[in-house]
């Protein structure tokens, strides 16, 4: 097993953008971790607003840039992290692949799926989706208690992921998971940096040793 980049314990809130004046508003609100994530580019359009985001988050300190799905692109850009659903290219292989320092993260929706990626090498796991989501049509919803078994079954930082919201996010809390990521709650924000402001200091409000 290859010894992998710690994931960023500077934020637990894990943003996603598809544009540069999204992942600009995202990062002057004080996001740090940001995946890139455009399930419609070409690879060519997609590598190169991958280039400009990657430029772009170099200008924030300790922000960093995750691609998601594709693995060439994030190595021919040098990004920090890829992440990787168990239907894209299979895990063993992108663990092989990738230079140790990068980020890899692997989607899961059971605590088997994540004990598998632990073992595998994986630098943290997206366990999800947690409720229903406007945001992934093919999303399958795991629900609180199976998130918080995929909590207690490994040892890596986990982000969860699917639905979650203002209103929800401290049930999500409860299960001690460290890392929260969310789409629409974030994106669809009138003013982007009150929302994460807003979302920060609830989170701060039960702080959990950081992975
Ligand atoms: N993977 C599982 S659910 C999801 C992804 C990418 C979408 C999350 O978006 P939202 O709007 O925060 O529910
Ligand atoms: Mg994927």
């Amino acid at each position: 097993m290859k010894s992998k980049r710690a994931f960023s314990n500077i934020s637990r809130i894990y943003c996603f953008a598809d544009n540069l004046p999204l992942c600009k508003k995202l990062l002057d609100g004080g996001a740090k971790i940001i995946q890139f994530r455009d399930k419609q580019a070409d690879d060519n359009f997609f590598y190169q607003s991958a280039k400009e985001m990657l430029s772009l988050v170099r200008q924030y300190d300790d922000a960093i840039l995750i691609i998601n799905d594709r693995v060439d692109i994030a190595l021919e850009v040098n990004a920090d992290g890829i992440h990787i659903g168990q239907e894209d290219e299979n895990f063993y292989n992108v663990l092989d692949r990738v230079p140790n320092e990068m980020i890899v993260g692997v989607s899961v929706d059971t605590a088997a799926q994540a004990i598998e990626a632990e073992k595998t090498g994986a630098s943290y796991i997206g366990a999800g989706s947690v409720f229903p989501t406007p945001s992934k049509s093919d999303a399958k919803i795991i629900g609180i208690n199976a998130l918080r078994d995929i909590v207690k079954s490994v040892n890596i930082p986990i982000v969860a992921i699917g639905g979650i919201s203002l209103k929800n996010i401290r049930e999500v809390m409860e299960t001690g998971v460290q890392y929260f990521a969310m789409i629409s709650e974030i994106n669809t924000a009138q003013n982007i940096s009150a929302r994460l402001k807003e979302l920060a200091e609830i989170l701060q409000t039960s702080p959990t040793t950081l992975l």
